[in-house]
């Protein structure tokens, strides 16, 4: 729990370091009350103020829900006041320093220690706070007591916007039902409500306490940056692992003398460990106390495995335990202080080279490979701030980065309206590989810049870029989220007085920029996201004329009135940092707000309240309608229930449509006429990875950890290798085979076998199918094939007189197979007309035909998350579109959803000959199949009979596809999952 180790080295030695944790699992016990004390209940530290009241059953329910975030609103209009009282068992004094830590106080807060206020002032959730309680503190047994005592965090925003300079936005839009004027107090920026989720302004000690004295200094923070030099020995190369040890000393400017040392250990090293050591002092430390222990170790290529991301590699992470001793000759008893970090070797480049007249690329490297950024955006996994620490979080944590990881995901943006995470979060990221891009937590605001402020956001970036440094995951750092597109396209009214919101974002962004750059010389730093990137920023300043350029940089894209399933809608750019759609969350979660039966329907108060994307339902209906049957009805149980389902799939829909554009445009490089070029996309981050709280949102992954169609759906765009089909606006079908492997393996060129199969809607058996032969490049996109398209449906045998019916009538399914066998990809559908408009498409009787008895998992990569699965089966007799099964009440996932089911070629239903006589014995048994009705004169003339009076055999009816469930707990009753599940697809 507490952030470094200690070691005593003369223990019991009185007069040396000492610290103890005053968390509420130590033994004592905190209260918390309102002013006026009519609330006085025991509180959890760590925790916060929500928490503690539903605790106390001051609030009756989980605050989610029904209209929690409204009823419960009153909460942080109080201030709220902790309070305990401990004993220093022995005599703990010390000559020296003598401090109470606060590892993360929400956020306005008087600390007051036996009657006496300590300082300095707390008004920051993102810091440390080490408060000097020298002279203050009792010892010997007798009793202290602490007092923590917070201001309504509402209250002071708006009471600063009265004594600040104005800054705006003063308010979220109405929408959001939140609070104002979040810009002005250092607190997660959507805990004031955001267009996703709830406004919980909470209050609380949100991180341990710990009480901690000691002589002369401590170990910190550990920073390291590993560096690949140029440099051999016996030709292997040579990296440096540049250790910094930070130390806090008891005063400004005190000596230090001791022993910095790190052991970095590496299995096969000689004796398994490289050492280095550092002698100190005695050294003064700077006007802030501390001073910094530089130590670095050389390694050698030769023991030591590369750290990559998700799909390019392993995440080989070597531990480095870093301690510093102080000395006795400083006149004190010995002080140790120890701390343990993962390391990565791996290189971070930002490539920004020309393209084009005007234009530079945006791509990372890693170890020397391009690597084309697959992911998406992380926000606050709970509106509690205690919900997410490492403690509470971590389950929720660990299922969210793993249902990451299982997809394919490389990088996630931690964005800047949230929290900088807890530590688990990044061990986590460093063990599966996802990289993260981290926004400072600054976002959609102008801020302001008076001294206090500033001063308080430097500490803040310097004690986050000091805990989080050495996570290899960590590769880009920006300062805020769509701030300097805001001021550019002046979104808050900021361009009467735009050159002072510029001088006041140069200073605020350049102060991070610095402080960031100080403890990591190698980071990689944006001003915002999106923006231009670094090279432009020495060209336009800190505003690019337009952040948003398509030639430069990462975009943010988000289109609600254009036809999301259409590829035309997008555009190519360098980097997609944001781009996403709306679904609902299933009614299996949107159940556990509490709904009333009447408070069913998109226009009733209770989900009108949810949605705080201003029209987001009606655009969703909207884009339904153009592809989908809209149910008449969204204003009951079952209406709701058809609307999620379909909002799911055009949501499904539309990120895979637009996503397939990002990742053919990484091998297309199209002048764009103005001499400047489109193309060379580096980076798909779709909006959002999950969710806050049960509401509409953009998320893929629901609250409580669900995946909606849309995840199983990135699972497929972004495997390394896959088929991308499409029509281009010329009518062009296209067919793209892509790779993101880096080529690093031992192929760079793959043959395969591109087979493309086309299928009427009005029947499941394949019309026609064309194999090609290609060769797939790593790290690359080649166009494997192209027609035209009215001519291909013609000729495949599509019925339709006119180009739209012809659209109408057929659709695709696309498989590639490989030569070598290590590889493989999944299967992709093209729709080329909308699914409503399709002729023939039928109902067909979809069912689960057999869920077989669970059995453990063993794929590695699974079984962690689910350690037990079952067999699935799912049986149609026709064409079935976004087939969809939802286990309720059992936590887990299928191995494919919302997919589209249609025979195989080994099915018995297709089951055909070149021989027309076959064909026709065939169609007398699968008597009633649409395919049979163009063969009956055939029939008649090969059996004598009609079609018509011959009955089928059951088992010729339909087809069956096997998937599997993994199971997130073990599973008690093995009936419960066959109960449990139900399936929608298209016309059911
Ligand atoms: C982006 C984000 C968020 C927001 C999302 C959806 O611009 O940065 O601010 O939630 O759009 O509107």
């Amino acid at each position: 729990m507490l952030l470094f180790l200690r070691i005593i080295s003369a223990f019991l030695c009185v007069n040396a370091l000492q610290d103890v944790a005053l968390n509420s699992d130590n033994g004592v016990e905190w209260v918390v009350h309102n002013v006026n004390k009519s609330i006085l209940i025991p509180a959890k530290v760590p925790g916060g103020i929500y928490s503690d009241l539903v605790d106390a059953q001051i609030l009756k329910d989980d605050v989610y829900y029904k209209s929690g975030d409204e009823d419960y609103r009153w909460v942080a209009y109080e201030s709220w006041t902790y309070e305990r009282n401990f004993t220093v068992p022995v005599d703990w004094t010390v000559e020296n320093k003598e401090t109470l830590i606060f590892h993360g106080l929400d956020t306005v807060a008087e600390v007051i220690l036996n009657g006496v206020q300590l300082s300095p002032a707390v008004d920051n959730m993102f810091l440390r706070h080490s408060l000097n309680v020298k002279g203050i503190l009792k010892y010997d047994g007798l009793p202290n007591h602490l007092v923590v005592q917070f201001g309504s965090p509402v209250k002071t925003a708006l009471e600063r916007s009265h004594s600040w300079p104005r800054v705006v936005p003063d308010c979220v839009p109405a929408s959001y039902h939140g609070e104002c004027h979040a810009n002005l107090i250092r607190k997660t920026q959507s805990s004031f409500a955001w267009d996703w989720g709830p406004a919980f302004p909470s209050s609380g000690i949100w991180k341990d306490v710990e009480l901690l004295t000691y002589n002369v200094a401590i170990l910190r923070d550990v920073t390291v940056q590993t560096e690949k030099t140029d440099q051999y020995v016996n030709n292997r190369r040579i990296w440096l692992a540049k250790f910094v040890l930070h130390l806090e000393a008891v005063a400004p400017h005190a000596a230090v003398e001791g022993v910095g040392r790190v052991v970095l250990f590496i299995a096969d090293a000689p004796g398994g460990m490289i050492t280095g050591e550092m002698k100190v002092g005695p050294t003064n430390a700077n006007e802030d106390g501390e001073l910094d222990v530089e130590i670095t170790l050389r390694v050698s290529e030769e023991i030591i495995s590369l750290w990559w991301p998700n799909g390019m590699g392993q995440q080989t992470l070597y531990q480095a335990v870093a301690s510093f001793n102080t000395s006795s000759s400083s006149g004190f008893a010995e002080e140790s202080t120890l701390k343990k970090v993962n390391i990565g070797f791996r290189t971070v480049e930002l490539d920004e080279s020309q393209v084009g007249k005007n234009g530079l690329t945006f791509l990372l490297k890693i170890n020397g490979y391009a690597m084309f950024s697959k992911g998406s955006n992380w926000i606050p996994p709970h509106a509690l701030p205690e919900m997410t620490s490492a403690v509470n979080g971590r389950e929720m944590t660990k299922d969210l980065l793993s249902s990451a990881k299982e997809v394919g995901i490389n990088m996630l943006r931690v964005w800047g309206g949230g929290n900088y995470e807890s530590d688990y979060f990044y061990d986590l990221a460093d063990k599966m590989g996802i990289l993260i891009w981290h926004d400072m937590m600054f976002a959609c605001s102008m801020y302001p810049t008076v001294a206090s402020f500033l001063d308080s956001v430097k500490v803040e970036v310097k004690q986050q870029v000091r805990r989080l440094q050495h996570h290899p995951s960590i590769v880009i750092w920006a300062g805020n989220n769509e701030n300097e597109v805001a001021l550019r396209q002046n979104w808050y009214g900021t361009g009467a007085n735009f050159s002072s919101y510029v001088k006041d974002y140069a200073l605020l962004y350049n102060l991070i920029n610095t402080t960031l750059l100080n403890e990591a010389p190698d980071a990689i730093f944006l001003f915002s996201s999106p923006s231009n990137g670094i090279a432009m920023r020495d060209v336009t300043g800190p505003i690019a004329d337009d952040p948003q350029s398509r030639y430069y940089g990462d975009i943010h894209y988000y289109n609600y009135l254009a036809d999301g399933w259409n590829p035309g809608t997008y555009h190519l750019c360098r980097f997609a940092s944001e781009y996403g759609f709306q679904s609902l969350p299933s009614m299996e979660t949107l159940r556990t707000a509490g709904p009333a039966a009447d408070d069913w329907g998109v226009n009733k108060a209770f989900f009108q309240r949810r949605q705080h994307h201003t029209g987001g339902y009606q655009e969703m209906i909207i884009a339904i309608q153009r592809h989908l049957e809209m149910p008449s009805n969204t204003e009951s149980e079952e209406g709701m229930s058809r609307y999620v389902y379909l909002t799911q799939v055009n949501q499904a829909m539309s990120l895979k449509t637009e996503t397939e554009v990002y990742r053919r445009g990484m091998s297309i490089i199209k002048d764009d006429g103005d001499g400047q070029f489109l193309g060379a996309t580096m980076g798909a981050l779709y909006w959002q990875l999950n969710d806050i709280w049960q509401a509409p949102s953009w998320a893929t992954l629901e609250y409580g950890g669900k995946w909606k169609m849309a995840h199983y759906y990135v699972a497929n765009f972004f495997s390394n290798l896959m088929v991308s089909p499409w029509v281009t606006d010329y009518d062009e079908l296209q067919v793209y085979l892509l790779s993101t492997r880096p080529n690093v393996e031992e192929h760079v060129v793959l043959d395969c076998q591109l087979s493309i199969k086309i299928y009427q809607w009005s029947d499941p058996c394949l019309l026609k199918k064309q194999t090609i032969t290609s060769k797939l490049l790593f790290m690359y996109g080649v166009k494997a094939f192209s027609a035209d398209l009215e001519t291909y449906l013609k000729t495949s045998g599509c019925n339709g007189s006119n180009f739209d019916s012809l659209k109408n009538s057929c659709f695709f399914t696309f498989d590639l197979k490989f030569n070598q066998s290590a590889y493989e990809s999944p299967s992709n559908f093209l729709l080329v007309g909308s699914p409503k408009n399709a002729i023939g498409l039928q109902k067909a009787n979809v069912t689960i035909s057999g869920v077989g008895e669970p059995f453990k998992t063993v794929d590695p990569g699974l079984k962690d998350h689910y350690p037990f699965s079952a067999q699935v089966n799912v049986s149609s007799d026709g064409v079935a579109l976004f087939v969809w099964l939802e286990a309720q009440g059992v936590r887990g996932r299928f191995s494919d959803n919302g997919f589209l089911l249609v025979a195989g070629d080994e099915d018995e239903i297709c089951r055909r000959s070149n021989s027309v006589e076959e064909q026709a014995t065939m169609c007398v048994e699968l008597q009633g199949h649409p395919r049979c009705s163009v063969l009956h004169n055939s029939v008649r003339r090969f059996t004598g009979q009609r079609a018509g009076n011959h009955s089928v055999p059951a088992n010729m009816k339909s087809f069956t596809r096997t998937l599997t469930f993994y199971f997130r707990d073990k599973p008690e009753d093995s009936t419960l999952l066959r109960q449990s599940i139900t399936v929608t697809h298209l016309l059911s």
